[in-house]
């Protein structure tokens, strides 16, 4: 087989992963290459929308760490994709060092409008908390499962020395502040709360330096460009995949993939790159035979949950002219909560705040508010007009202005979403790397020149140190591609791009 570039290469999943794999491959002489897509689009959980005549990103928002080491920045610099500031050598050399370099406006439920200073010692010690839960990944035996845990435990033992000379009723608003700050982190780790987020593994997710930055026509634009150099029938669109059927039998190499419609297509290799939360409900209807034990837990036991977005739009802002977050602070939340007593009634409790679309003269006054968990599952579920109607009362009651009526709202629906059942993965309490090394692990797992890799996974999920980002889906992408290249080649494949894998 060796040196054969027209064997039958199937994808499963066109989203970043899917398209960087497929790319690479064709572009290294692969000539029978498809990807079939559940849905009528590319782009999967890049996915650029219309607020109006505005564009939003419903799905991933930031290139994080846009520097010479993301794939994304490069391919997003060599299409011509960003603004100029993006370019620039200090906002590629920014590192956070932990510290967030956004303007904030805090708002509590009472109706005032506080200032950063009146925050700090809640900020300070919830980032050196942060920081110190990533530092537990090479040292054995962490002090409590999960980073709720640790930082739950942390604070309440170091307030009483750190914030003796404080009175209560301050104390008790700082404990308030920082159960905000766990809602945003809830957030950025697409968790319902993070208690269920592993502390022992929490320094696995790495980062590049510089500062997040958005693409101005759309997240899709990246999308549409690397489709752009590809065939243009390699896509099958609307074409769910229902069953892939390999062998764990010698004597059988080559795979079978079932479509929901009845339709089978032979390949000798399927990468598959459907999203973690996928493969959560419907492993067991999706690979025949069942994968094995090793790799079912790790699917099990990886964290998939939900973060979604609700953009809110106003006549005129409430906020300064320089802010770039919003920050919300209940002020009956001193027990260091990142969840509500009761969804129904509650949910709005959940988001942490919003972040301002810029520049003004691009967005108007556009807020994107931010919410996980199971609250933002159960906001899903609820008319357009109660989601309103409840984010009206939430901006009228923390600015004190009964007047304030949003001009519209447009939410995100990842949970509802079938083909990936939540936003991304997280490393949940038990995990460790070992958990997104078996979910890389190509079937069967003992592959060789001889007895080929029949299936293959790729995916935002199977991303040792990037996993939930999309420069680590399209990472993972060219790892798989690589692998085909290099069982096809004696010689290494080269690199498109400057790429950390
Ligand atoms: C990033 C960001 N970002 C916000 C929100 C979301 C995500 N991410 P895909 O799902 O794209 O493709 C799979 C395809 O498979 C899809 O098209 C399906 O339709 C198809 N499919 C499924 N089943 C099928 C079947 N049976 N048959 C055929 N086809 C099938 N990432 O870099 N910047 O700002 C955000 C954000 C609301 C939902 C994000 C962000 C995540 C990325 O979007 C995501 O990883 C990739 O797009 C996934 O690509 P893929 O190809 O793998 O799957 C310490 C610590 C903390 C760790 N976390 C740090 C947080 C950083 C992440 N932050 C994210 C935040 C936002 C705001």
């Amino acid at each position: 087989m060796a040196g054969n570039r027209n064997v039958n290469i199937v994808i499963i999943g066109s989203g970043i992963a899917g398209i960087a794999a497929c790319h690479r491959l064709v572009n290294s002489g692969f000539t029978n290459v498809h990807i079939l897509e559940a849905t009528e689009r590319s782009g999967g959980r890049i996915k650029t929308g219309r607020f109006g005549d505005k564009v939003i990103e419903i799905g991933a928002n930031w290139i994080h760490g846009p520097s010479e080491e993301n794939p994304v920045f490069c391919l997003a610099r060599h299409y011509g994709l960003l603004d100029p500031e993006a370019l620039t050598q200090e906002n590629q050399a920014f590192d956070l060092g932990g510290e967030t370099p956004w303007i904030t406006n805090i708002f509590s439920s009472s109706g005032r409008k506080l200032s950063e200073k009146d925050i700090y010692p809640a900020l300070e010690m919830f980032t050196v908390l942060l920081n110190e839960s990533s530092q537990f990944q090479n040292q054995m035996g962490e002090p409590c499962t999960s980073v709720g845990d640790f930082i739950r435990s942390e604070v309440r033992k170091r307030c009483v020395e750190k914030w003796k000379d404080i009175d209560s009723a301050t104390r008790s608003f700082q404990l308030c502040v920082i159960s905000g700050m766990l809602k945003r982190e809830c957030c950025v780790n697409g968790s319902h709360s993070l208690d269920e987020v592993g502390l022992g593994a929490f320094g696995q997710y790495k980062t590049f330096p510089g500062l997040d930055c958005t693409f101005p026509g759309g997240y899709e634009g990246l999308i549409a460009n690397l489709m752009s150099e590809l065939p243009d029938d390699i896509v099958k669109y609307n074409r769910p995949v229902r069953s892939v059927y390999w062998s764990n039998n010698e004597k059988q190499s080559s795979v079978m993939v079932e479509c929901e419609d009845g339709e089978r297509i032979n390949a000798d290799h399927v990468i598959v790159t459907v999203p973690l939360g996928y493969l959560k409900r419907h492993h067991s209807r999706l690979f025949h035979p069942p994968l094995p034990l090793h790799k079912l837990h790790s699917i099990q036991r990886l964290g998939f949950g939900t973060n979604n977005k609700i953009f809110v739009e106003f006549n005129e802002p409430w906020w300064d002219a320089d802010c770039d977050v919003i920050q919300l602070v209940w002020e009956d939340e001193d027990a260091l909560v990142d969840q509500v007593p009761d969804v129904k009634s509650s949910w709005i409790k959940k988001l942490f705040g919003f972040t301002v679309l810029k520049p003004t003269e691009r967005y108007g006054h556009l807020l994107c508010g931010w919410i996980a968990g199971h609250e933002s599952e159960y906001m899903e579920t609820l008319p357009e007009q109660e989601v309103t109607d409840v984010v009206t009362q939430l901006v009228r009651r923390f600015t004190g202005n009964p007047s304030i009526t949003p001009r519209r709202i447009q939410r995100s629906q990842w949970f509802q979403n079938p083909w990936t059942n939540g936003s991304y993965s997280y490393l949940a309490t038990g995990c460790s790397q070992q958990d997104l090394e078996n979910m890389m692990e190509p079937l069967p797992s003992n592959a060789s020149k001889a007895r080929p890799l029949q299936v293959l996974f790729a995916g935002e999920a199977t991303h040792l140190c990037y996993f939930s980002t999309v420069h680590g889906a399209l990472l993972t992408g060219w790892r798989e591609a690589d692998r085909l290249i290099s069982h096809y080649s004696s010689t290494n494949p080269s690199r498109q791009y400057k790429a950390n894998m």
